[in-house]
């Protein structure tokens, strides 16, 4: 079994159902152990798009790192993801931040997700579910790294 981290954000339609209905369809092929508590945030990057709503789940699952890449990707079809544009509005966004200890780097995916140590709306969702845990490349653990970003 693989241990993951993922983080799920949605800022169009109905927030709340999105997520719902996301980890009702993650839960087909993950085995859900752990929730995060749900916070508002404002949006980073683009900054001129609707507020978000931000969550992490901790799970295990037989997929190895690609298909369970492929499995999120079809998620996020399934709850209705249209692409606007790089880093714009999206009905649900599911990022896979940690799966096992495993350092990975191809054209299309990076794990862990290579700007979670920068973002308050990831570690915070993050600290609710291991903050011991810890981040293969930084070695540091989440509650460190959430430390050095305030
Ligand atoms: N996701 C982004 C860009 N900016 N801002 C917030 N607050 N929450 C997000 O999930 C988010 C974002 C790209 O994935
Ligand atoms: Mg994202
Ligand atoms: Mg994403």
């Amino acid at each position: 079994m693989n241990k993951v981290f993922l983080g799920l954000g949605s800022n169009v339609g109905d927030r709340l159902t999105n997520l719902v209905k996301a980890i009702e369809i993650l839960s087909d092929k993950i085995q859900i152990l752990k929730i995060s508590k749900i916070y508002e945030t404002k949006p980073v990057g683009v900054e001129n798009q609707p507020d978000f709503l931000n969550m992490a789940v901790m799970g295990q699952t037989d997929l190895d790192h690609i298909s369970l890449f492929e499995f999120v990707k079809d998620v996020e079809k399934q709850v209705g993801r249209v692409y606007r544009y790089r880093w714009g509005p999206r009905e649900i966004d599911i990022d896979i931040l940690f799966f096992n200890d495993l350092i990975y780097k191809s054209q299309d995916l990076e794990i862990p997700h290579p700007r979670l140590h920068e973002r308050d709306f990831v570690l915070k969702p993050l600290m609710d579910l291991q903050p011991d845990f810890i981040h293969p490349v930084f070695k540091k653990s989440v509650k460190e790294l959430y430390e050095d970003l305030k």
